[in-house]
């Protein structure tokens, strides 16, 4: 594997979740495939689970791991041929190829403005670093897709099913902040190459982008798209036909524990985490027994190894 940053780079989906859960079983078996290596990790945004369980699965492999905050102040040029003499520091064809000589692989962060749909749609940030870093690019959830959370999403799903096929429902729930559309977007696109039958809920007007929708069925119902699921996932996403606007907050929205009993199959609860408690879903919900969140947490780093080792044997 070259980079990591959306589902066309996990060629062998079954392959990559059979090693994953190999590793799971035996978490240092391959700790000396990173061995003399170095991890090297850009935040551009916050993290807790992406940052711990990727430094942690490049420290189960054997590797070095140096991790960055950069998002205080080290304001990077994108565009060909600027005149840089305002914001920026330095230009992203120095910064990715300097990187590079301090990392044999090179994870970001970055997620999008939310303010211009065709900027963030471009994943400036991650295809400026993919072209002009020599090392390999693993995304730690970029401006439209989180694929390491997919995958791990993928793991989980495959852990807890009780069916060959199960029922899964992507759900749109409330919240204050205005969040970005790539956790959802990548789990619709993973869910499209699993053996699931993928359900998508949402109120009008946040409708993700045709290219991940595309024969995808779409429920504006909740109650109905709820029927028979197995696994509810839940997860607030702002507008990208207005892009970037919270259009509503109505609770209704909300999952409950009523509704997963007896809207759905008695599903079970997933969510990328962090969550707001009483916003997104009730206490009842993650402090009962359908919730599965933290084996979804626990699954990001076996996730993680399983990509970074694959990484690794194409340096
Ligand atoms: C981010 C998002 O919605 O993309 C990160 C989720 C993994 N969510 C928040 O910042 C709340
Ligand atoms: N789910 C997830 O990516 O969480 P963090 O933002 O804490 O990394």
């Amino acid at each position: 594997m070259k980079n990591f940053t959306s589902a066309k780079d996990a060629s062998d989906l079954a392959g990559l979740v059979q090693l994953a859960r190999e590793i799971k079983a035996d978490p240092f078996k391959y700790r000396d495939a990173g061995k003399d290596k170095t991890m090297g990790l850009l935040f551009f945004n916050p993290s807790l689970r992406t940052r711990l369980s990727t430094e942690k699965a490049a420290l189960n492999l054997g590797m070095q791991v140096i991790s960055m905050n950069a998002d205080q102040g080290w304001t990077l040029e994108f565009e060909e041929g600027a005149i840089m003499n305002a914001g920026s520091a330095e230009h992203v064809k120095e910064a990715a190829a300097v990187v590079s000589q301090y990392a044999d692989i090179i994870g970001i962060r970055t997620f999008p403005g939310l303010k211009d749909r065709e900027k963030d749609y471009s994943e400036q940030v991650i295809e400026a670093f993919k072209r002009y870093a020599s090392a390999p690019i693993i995304s730690l959830e970029s401006a439209t897709r989180h694929p390491l959370q997919s995958l791990a999403d993928v793991i989980t799903i495959e852990e807890f099913k009780k069916k060959d096929r199960p029922k899964v429902v992507l759900s749109w729930a409330p919240h204050v902040r205005a969040l970005p559309q790539a956790v959802p977007n990548s789990f619709v696109e993973w869910m499209k190459i699993a053996n699931v039958d993928l359900v998508v809920t949402n109120p009008e007007g946040y409708e993700l982008a045709d290219e991940f929708m595309e024969g995808v069925h779409l429920e504006y119902d909740q109650k109905k798209a709820f029927e028979g699921a197995d696994f509810v996932y839940a997860k607030n996403w702002s507008s990208y036909r207005e892009y970037g606007q919270i259009l509503n907050q109505d609770p209704a929205w909300t999952i409950t524990q009523d509704k997963l009993v007896n809207w759905a199959n008695d599903a079970r609860f997933m969510h990328c985490l962090p969550v707001r408690r009483n916003v997104v879903v009730e206490d009842a919900v993650l402090d009962g027994p359908n919730s599965i969140v933290i084996s979804q947490a626990n699954n990001r780093t076996w996730a993680a190894q399983a990509v970074v080792k694959q990484v690794l044997e194409g340096l």
